[in-house]
């Protein structure tokens, strides 16, 4: 009997294991495409697509003087972001998938996916993408096999992991891969022969970002965007990965990670941070200090996966290979170091189209030009009333042409964590810095991280949302398991673990502008901290953690009035009874599944609060 690999012409490389053949033929068989491609990762391959995808109108080729190596896609306008109500984890029991999550039987999912699956790649070619997440090889890195129906999936796959036949050797060698399934439900041909024509964005109305933790299984469709659809990312990266890290005692995180050497005595300090989506990640990735004597380099923008090393200290890799950055805000002020980084060999999402060819967003330059075609290819003026770039629109490019990429960013081994920063968007009472009394008390901080809903997702602009950890969409599993496994990782690590801080670079005063000037200016508050780790600075205990002793923050050159800067580090007793209460509230969603210990820090913060009260209490006595 012929084996079903063979009927139905996988074709693959050969050394590929049978399981791997018989996996992608099963695919095969259940979507039906025309032809299937195995990806090489080669220079040659992405061009063949570049072109294809020209011709079929999915991609602009820019003007190749001014960005030589670029294209622009416009998406559906039904695609232009992650779709978190349709984002599914697939555990065998609601519980273990948690409040914060939509839950869906893994047996129905099962059942639907194979429906919608079904023949949707007839007329469409099949590319099996095997990839690795961080450095090929490395003791922290993971692989993976992304099949999509999509060329805009597989050109941003190349530059976002590394992709190819390498990855493909090591999962030939017998190591552990995910496998993840990707089409965007648009078939050409339908169940009864009917061909109709592409479109220049294919997707479907129906969408499903499906994650089955204990199969380790990803499967989405229906979307050709972002995180939907390059599944290395946010599924594999953060959903899937925490689920093995809490297995493995390791961690997934939705951090950037800096490197920061003090030119005084040559000491490395690395940080990760984690904010909720386009927070100013990027810029902080790619932060240019405004103070003196502080080399800043960059290792990663989104993902941090850290393990205990050797040592017995936290190591971070950046597990992708590319950023894929919001544009719109990006700018020289802003962010030049991102600016440059996408001269040449860019793939930009949703932006507007200069009459040269060239690309613009809002927030570029000052003036827009006088005529653009917008992302949705509309001819589009200043006075349209309407964006010209999708708020989500987005560059994807490769980590290395970042000049701040750091000469380490692909170390195998990670670089060894000594603070860990939680921030979000917050218009009061956090204050600019304060510095976690411990690593439960910090815990309970990243629990805590809330922020105000950005366009990286769909939803309400503006809500306040807590997002703990900046991992609310991304944890594979229950939230309150993820704060107990920090917490047993802290166990782990003992005293080698990181200190953590939380800061927020939003706060505003009463006329709602903002206080801080944040960007380049947030290198002072890394330079606090980084001072505290060194033991070279003393702290102020508070409600909300250790502050700044009066004059140790540097804000030389700064044009920051006394009573900015004091509102900046406010910690009212009233704003954080109603922060106690509030999280009290989100604690209760999670029922008894809280660990005691945070439940505990939720005391410790209440009693913080009675005692500044008293002290301030006796203070009015002593005023009156
Ligand atoms: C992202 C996000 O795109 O967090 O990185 O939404
Ligand atoms: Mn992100």
């Amino acid at each position: 009997m012929p084996q079903l690999s063979e009927s139905i012409g996988v074709s693959a490389p050969s050394g590929v294991p049978q399981s791997v053949v018989d996996w992608v033929a099963s695919i095969a068989e259940l979507t039906t495409p025309n032809e299937i491609h195995w990806c090489d990762g080669s220079v040659a391959e992405r061009d063949q697509l570049y072109e294809e995808m020209v011709d079929k109108g999915t991609f602009v080729r820019l003007n190749q003087d001014i960005r030589p190596g670029s294209y622009l896609a416009r998406s559906a306008p039904s695609d232009v972001a992650r779709v978190e109500s349709r984002t599914f984890i697939c555990s065998e029991r609601p519980e273990d998938a948690g409040p914060t999550n939509n839950w869906a039987d893994p047996t129905e999912m099962r059942t639907t996916l194979q429906g919608v699956f079904a023949g949707a790649m007839r007329g469409r070619t099949m590319y099996v993408i095997p990839f690795s997440m961080g450095p090929l090889g490395g003791p922290i890195s993971k692989l993976g096999i992304e099949i999509t129906d999509s060329p805009y999936v597989v050109v941003n796959m190349r530059m976002m992991t590394r992709m190819g036949t390498p990855a493909l050797e090591r999962i030939n060698a017998g190591e552990y891969w995910v496998p993840a399934v990707h089409s965007v439900g648009y078939p050409l041909i339908d169940e009864n022969g009917n061909s109709r024509p592409d479109v220049a964005w294919p997707c479907n109305e129906d969408k499903y970002i499906c994650q089955f933790p204990e199969t380790r299984e990803i499967w989405s469709y229906g979307s050709g965007y972002g995180g939907n659809a390059l599944l290395g990312k946010k599924s594999y990266a953060l959903r899937i990965a925490s689920v093995l890290a809490r297995e493995q005692d390791w961690l997934a995180e939705h951090m950037l990670i800096l490197r920061l050497t003090r030119e005084s005595d040559g000491r490395e300090f690395h940080v990760t941070a984690a904010f909720p989506s386009a927070c100013g990640k990027t810029n902080l990735a790619m932060l240019r200090p405004t103070i003196p004597g502080w080399k800043v380099e960059t290792i990663g923008d989104d993902i941090a996966w850290m393990r205990p090393g050797p040592d017995g200290r936290l190591y971070a890799i950046n597990p992708e290979s590319g950023f894929f950055g919001v544009a719109p805000g990006t700018s020289e002020t802003t962010n030049p170091t991102a600016l440059h980084a996408l001269d040449h060999d860019t793939i930009f999402t949703n932006v507007a189209l200069t009459d040269d060819g060239d690309v613009w967003w809002e927030g570029l330059t000052k003036q827009p030009p006088d005529h653009l075609i917008d992302w949705q290819g509309n001819d589009w003026t200043p006075d349209s009333g309407r964006p010209a770039a999708h708020p989500n629109s987005r560059f994807t490019v490769y980590a290395g042409q970042a000049e701040s990429i750091s000469p380490d960013w692909e170390a195998p081994q990670g670089v060894p964590v000594d603070a860990i920063l939680f921030g979000g968007r917050r218009s009061h009472t956090v204050p600019l810095v304060s510095e976690a009394y411990d690593w439960n008390h910090g815990v309970f901080v990243g629990a805590t991280v809330s922020s105000r809903q950005t366009a990286a997702a769909e939803g309400a602009v503006g809500e306040l949302r807590r997002d703990p950890f900046a991992m609310l969409p991304f944890c594979g599993y229950n939230m309150a398991d993820y704060w107990a496994h920090w917490l047993k990782m802290g166990e782990l690590l003992g005293k080698e673990a990181p200190r953590i801080f939380q800061v927020n670079w939003f706060r505003r005063d009463s006329d709602g502008h903002f206080l801080w000037p944040g960007f380049g200016d947030n290198s002072r508050v890394i330079e606090w901290a980084l001072r505290r780790v060194a033991g070279e600075l003393p702290a102020v205990d508070a409600i909300s953690g250790r502050l700044p002793a009066p004059g140790d923050l540097n804000i030389d050159g700064l044009d920051l009035p006394a009573e900015h800067l004091a509102m900046l580090f406010a910690v009212e007793p009233d704003e954080w009874d109603e922060e106690a209460d509030l999280t009290e509230e989100y604690f209760a969603l999670f029922g008894d599944r809280v660990p005691a210990e945070l439940n505990a820090q939720l005391q410790a913060l209440r009693d913080r609060i009675a005692e500044a009260r008293s002290r301030e209490g006796s203070g009015d006595l002593v005023d009156a």
